[in-house]
């Protein structure tokens, strides 16, 4: 039998969710596996992909505002709540594809897919009894100071508590940055020197808090892993961290369950 892996795409608009659900899915069918595209975002209104399961099928944004006089925002939320009255047909939909992986590409808007109680319904609706985790994805623009990859890291760990799954925090479009401005960021998740830069700084506020903040970000999360949906480089890196979250194996080669290889 095929088994399925979810792995569910989030981060903030523009931060390369699209271009990354695009990017993994080509490489895992690079690497003799099958995925299927999922777009989960009712509003979305460019797709770089073609996906194979599309939410716009189901519920319809623009009648939305219409018919309701909402704007997008109230559009988006109402239109995420009636999914809820598709996602058996959605469900099916992705299942019948039998594919080894499932990618969804999340809307942006965090507060309405995972801090509001309908997005994780979903997505626990969807996934039950398949071996699930998500991406957090950061724009590497927004993770360039330690105060600023603290912000997104926190909100990574919120996302983690809401989704209640095992999460891999991903750096996207590195292709845009200097070797060195690369190598400050990737090293921030070394021992300790996050933490000591953010104490460092002139600007830090309550040292006190800032210390137990970096303990509980350096307890939960212990790497981000450097990406380019443009280049390619680091989407090997997203396939060996979601085999360590998800405990599934040392080596693809050996452990994928699609009998293929
Ligand atoms: N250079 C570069 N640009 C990227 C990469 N990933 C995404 N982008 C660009 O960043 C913008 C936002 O990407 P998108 O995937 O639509 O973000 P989303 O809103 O999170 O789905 C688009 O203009 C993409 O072309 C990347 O790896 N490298
Ligand atoms: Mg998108």
């Amino acid at each position: 039998m095929v088994v399925l892996y979810y792995v569910i795409v989030m981060g903030p608009a523009g931060s390369g969710k699209s271009a990354l659900t695009n990017a993994f899915s080509d490489w895992i069918e690079d690497n003799e596996m099958s995925a299927v595209r999922v777009n989960f975002d009712p509003a979305a209104e460019f797709i770089p992909y073609n996906p194979d399961v599309d939410v716009r099928d189901y519920v319809d944004v623009k009648e939305i505002m219409g018919r309701y006089g909402l704007g997008p925002n109230g559009a988006l939320i109402a239109a995420t709540d009636m999914l809820v009255n598709h996602v058996s047909d959605i469900k099916s939909e992705i299942e019948s594809f039998n594919s080894n992986y499932v990618v969804i590409d999340m809307p942006g808007q965090l507060e309405i897919v995972a801090f509001r109680r309908v997005g994780p319904l979903l997505i626990n609706y969807l996934t039950e009894g398949r071996k699930t985790a998500t991406l957090f994805l950061v724009d590497p623009y927004l993770a360039l100071s330690p105060f600023s990859m603290m912000s997104m890291l926190l909100l990574s760990i919120s996302s983690m508590l809401r989704m209640s799954k095992p999460q891999v925090v991903v750096l996207t479009k590195i292709d845009l940055l200097t070797p060195e401005q690369e190598m400050r960021i990737t090293s921030m998740f070394d021992e300790g020197y996050l933490c000591d830069e953010l104490l460092r700084s002139k600007d830090v506020i309550d040292v006190e808090l800032s210390l137990r903040l970096c303990e509980v970000v350096k307890e939960l999360l212990t790497e981000v892993v450097p990406t380019s949906a443009v280049s390619g480089k680091g989407l090997d890196g997203i396939y060996a961290a979601l085999q360590r979250v998800l405990g599934y194996g040392e080596d693809y080669l050996t452990e994928e369950p699609s009998g293929k290889l």
